[in-house]
C-alpha cells in the first residue's frame, strides 16, 4: 500500500465517523498522538500494521457465522469462509500445525477452546462411549449428572502467577480456577528459573490432566521438549499459551525444543502481542484435538469475528515474509540491550537478564512498589506495567517488579543504541523516585519527569509512527 493510500484510508475513515459522533473521532486521534510521543514498553502491545488495521474496519463485521468453514449454523458465509480458511492456512504453514482454529476472540477464549477440547476428548468421550450414546442429549439424566461432576472435578498443573505465569491458567479469580483444580510450579529461588525436577516431582504427586507451560512475565526461554516427557510421565495432555513469544516462534528464533509446536498437543495465542496483528486468538493443534477445537463455537465462543479473522489472515501473511524472522530476532536483540543497559546502570532484573522480548525489573532495588515505579515512569513519558516478582512481598496489587517489553519499539525502528538511552532514562526515573507514604505514593520532581518526557519524545522523533497518517 503506497503511502498516500494509506493517509487517504485513515483520514477518510475518520471523517465518516466524525460525522456521527466526533468524540470518538477525537478519541481515536488522540490515541494516535499519546502512542506516538510516549516510550511503549508494555511487553504484551505492539503496533499493527495499516493493512491489517483496515481489514478489521468493513461490513464482515455486520456477518454471523457460528460453526467451522463449511459447517454454519447461518446461511451466506461463503465470503466469512474464505478469510477464516486463509486465517488457518496461514497460521498452519507459520508453525507447522496441522489444525488451526482462528476464531477465538482472544487469550482467555483460546484458552478456553484448549481446555473444553481437552476435556471432551479426555472425559466426555470416554464417558459416552461407555454409556454407548453419541452425545450428551442421549445420556441419562444419572449418567449426565455424573458426567457432569467428572469434568469439574479434573486437575491442572501450571505455572505460579508470581513466577511469571497466567491468570487463566487455573487460578482462582478466573474461570480457569473454578472449572481445575489447580497446582502451581514455580521457580528456583536462587536462579529464578524453571527447576523441571521440580515440575517433574509436583506431576507424579498430582497427577494433572493437563500440563500447562507457558507465561506472561517469565523472562527466560522454556525447554518444551522436557516438558512434554513430563506430562508424557504422567499421562497428561501438554498445553502451551505461547501468547506472549507466537512472534519469536513464528519468526524462528524460538526453535527445537524451545518451539512449542512439534512438542504439544495443543497450543493457544493471541494473535496481538509479539506476533503483531489484530487483537484475538487462535488455538494449534493436531488431528487428535482438531474436531474438539473446531467446537470451540458455540461451545464457549459467541459468534465469530469475520473482520477480525480477515485481520488475522492479513497479519499472519505478513509473519510468513522473510522480513519477519529479522524483525523477531531484533525483538530479543532490543530486549537483552535494554537489559544489560538497566543491569550495567544498577537495576536488579528477575533471572540477571531476559533470552525473549520482555524484561522484568525488581524495583525494590530501588526503594520502590511495583505501583509507585509504574506512575513514575508514566509521568515521564514512559508507558510499562507493574507485575509481581517471584515470592512477591508486595502483592499481586503494588507488587514489586516493572514488567518492559521490546515487540512495540522493535516494530517502530528502535534498535539497541536507543535501548540503552531508554535503560538510562527508566533508571534515572526510578532512581529518582522516593516511595511516599503509602504503597501507591511517590515522589517525583515534576521537572525531571518533564525532562525525560522530553528525551523520549525526542528519541521517538527519529522512528515515526504510521508516518503516513497526517490527521491535520
Ligand atoms: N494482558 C496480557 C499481558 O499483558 O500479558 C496477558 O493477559
Amino acid at each position: 500500500m503506497s503511502l498516500n493510500a494509506e493517509s487517504t484510508a485513515f483520514r477518510s475513515a475518520l471523517e465518516v465517523i466524525r460525522a456521527v459522533e466526533p468524540r470518538v473521532a477525537d478519541a481515536i486521534g488522540a490515541e494516535l498522538v499519546d502512542q506516538r510521543e510516549s516510550l511503549k514498553l508494555i511487553a504484551s502491545e505492539n503496533y499493527a500494521s495499516p493493512a491489517t488495521l483496515l481489514a478489521m474496519g468493513n461490513w464482515f463485521s455486520d456477518k454471523y457465522a457460528e460453526g467451522t468453514v463449511g459447517r454454519r449454523f447461518y446461511a451466506g458465509c461463503q465470503n466469512v469462509d474464505t478469510v477464516e480458511a486463509l486465517a488457518a492456512e496461514h497460521a498452519r504453514e507459520l508453525f507447522g500445525a496441522a489444525h488451526a482454529y482462528a476464531q477465538p476472540h482472544s487469550g482467555i477464549d483460546a484458552n478456553l477452546v484448549a481446555f473444553w477440547a481437552i476435556l471432551a476428548d479426555r472425559v466426555e468421550s470416554p464417558a459416552l462411549k461407555k454409556a454407548q450414546v453419541r452425545q450428551v442429549n442421549d445420556l441419562t439424566e444419572a449418567d449426565w449428572f455424573a458426567l457432569r461432576r467428572e469434568l469439574g472435578n479434573q486437575r491442572m498443573l501450571g505455572m505460579s502467577l508470581d513466577a511469571g505465569g497466567h491468570l487463566t491458567h487455573g487460578f482462582r479469580p478466573n474461570i480457569s480456577g473454578k472449572m481445575f483444580d489447580q497446582r502451581s510450579y514455580g521457580t528456583d529461588p536462587a536462579t529464578g528459573l524453571i527447576d523441571y525436577d521440580k515440575v517433574a516431582e509436583a506431576a507424579r504427586e498430582f497427577k494433572p490432566l493437563i500440563l500447562v507451560a507457558g507465561y506472561s512475565a517469565y523472562p527466560r526461554k522454556v525447554n518444551f521438549r522436557i516438558m512434554r516427557e513430563i506430562a508424557d510421565s504422567v499421562g497428561a495432555t501438554f498445553m502451551v499459551d505461547m501468547a506472549h513469544f507466537a512472534g519469536l516462534v513464528a519468526g524462528k528464533v524460538f526453535t527445537g525444543d524451545f518451539d512449542p509446536v512439534p512438542h504439544a498437543h495443543i497450543v493457544t495465542t493471541t494473535t496481538h502481542k509479539s506476533l503483531r496483528g489484530p487483537r484475538g486468538g487462535m488455538v494449534l493443534c493436531g488431528p487428535e484435538l482438531a474436531d474438539q477445537v473446531d467446537r470451540g463455537c458455540p461451545m464457549v465462543l459467541g459468534g465469530p469475528l469475520p473482520h477480525v479473522m480477515a485481520a488475522k489472515a492479513v497479519a499472519l501473511a505478513e509473519a510468513r515474509r522473510p522480513d519477519f524472522a529479522d524483525y523477531a530476532q531484533r525483538i530479543v536483540d532490543n530486549a537483552q540491550a535494554l537489559a544489560e543497559g538497566l543491569a550495567r546502570r544498577g537495576a536488579k532484573l528477575v533471572t540477571g537478564g531476559t533470552d525473549n522480548h520482555l524484561v522484568l525489573i525488581d524495583v525494590t532495588g530501588y526503594g520502590l512498589t511495583g505501583r509507585q515505579a509504574e506512575q513514575a515512569l508514566l509521568d515521564s513519558g514512559i508507558v510499562t506495567n507493574r507485575n509481581a516478582v517471584p515470592r512477591d512481598p508486595n502483592g499481586a496489587w503494588y507488587t514489586s517488579g516493572i514488567r518492559i517489553g521490546t515487540p512495540a519499539l522493535t516494530s517502530r525502528g528502535l534498535g539497541t543504541a536507543e535501548m540503552d538511552q531508554t535503560a538510562e532514562l527508566i533508571h534515572t526515573v526510578l532512581s529518582q523516585t522516593t516511595s511516599g507514604e503509602s504503597k501507591a505514593k511517590y515522589v517525583l520532581d515534576p521537572a525531571l519527569a518533564d525532562k525525560v518526557s522530553k528525551q523520549a519524545s525526542d528519541l521517538l522523533a527519529g522512528f515515526p509512527l504510521y508516518p503516513a497518517v497526517d490527521l491535520g
